[in-house]
């Protein structure tokens, strides 16, 4: 018995939860590993289209905000870009090792004249996100995690920031519920394997590590797509993806 106790205690230090000598039927977790250490040759390039893309969308009214602010801000929930690509497209991959960014540098998710500045931000598990007001006025930064539940931070000035670190990757939708037309997504990753889209519909994520994954492209409006990949040495591989709006097939 007490033989296999010691085993059971070495076999319980990948299992979370699970520090006593019982039964378990807790699911085994790899310990994630730091974020930085997460490095390899390979390198995968690619575009994102959309399909018969609906009509684009009306800018969003802007008011009332505050002093200097454009009357109108572009809805970012679905940027078309002239291309035929999509920006806001998060790009990442899955499968590889499980990181702790909290060896990451800090990033800024800003308010500025009553419009989240960016509107898709990645953040790894275990690195802290700032987020800030530029704006004289309150906002307060509203979302929930399906992991810890509502979080509510009131900044009623310019400069005022929180720094916020998620330990669950999830995507969560966060708003103001002053100026309700505002809206961001923070997109918590498990990995710092990813890349979001811009003007140019392009993404490019380089240190991959050899072996086999999924890529998988996530828009708000539009979901995921996923594409398998194997990364074999240093030579760059290119992937498309073309999302394809359900009412529009
Ligand atoms: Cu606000």
């Amino acid at each position: 018995m007490t033989r296999f106790c010691l085993l059971s205690g070495v076999v319980s230090a990948l299992i979370v939860g699970n520090l006593s000598c019982g039964p378990s039927t807790t699911v085994t977790q790899t310990p994630r590993v730091p974020a930085r250490s997460i490095n390899g040759p390979g390198i995968v390039q690619g575009r994102v289209f959309i399909q018969n893309p609906p009509p684009a969308l009306p800018p969003l009214k802007n008011e009332p905000c505050c002093e200097g602010a454009p009357a109108t801000v572009p809805d970012e929930s679905m940027v078309l870009n002239d291309n035929g690509t999509l920006a806001n497209v998060v790009v990442f991959i899955e499968g590889g090792p499980k990181a702790d960014g909290s060896d990451l540098d800090k990033l800024v998710l800003d308010q500025i004249y009553c419009r989240y500045v960016p509107h898709v931000i990645g953040v790894v598990v275990g690195q802290t996100l700032n987020i800030r007001s530029s704006d004289p006025i309150v906002h307060n930064v509203h979302f929930k995690s399906a992991f810890t539940g509502d979080s509510n931070y009131w900044m009623k000035s310019a400069g005022e920031s929180v720094d916020v670190v998620f330990k669950m990757p999830e995507f969560i939708k966060t708003g103001c519920d002053v100026h309700p037309w505002m809206s961001a997504y923070i997109c918590v990753l498990d990995t710092p394997l990813f890349s979001i889209t811009g003007s140019e519909g392009r993404f490019s994520i380089s240190g991959i590590p050899e072996g086999k994954y999924k890529l998988v492209a996530w828009h708000e409006r539009f979901g995921k797509l996923e594409q398998p990949l194997e990364i074999k040495n240093d030579t760059p591989i290119w992937i498309d993806f073309t999302f394809t709006p359900p009412n529009r097939r």
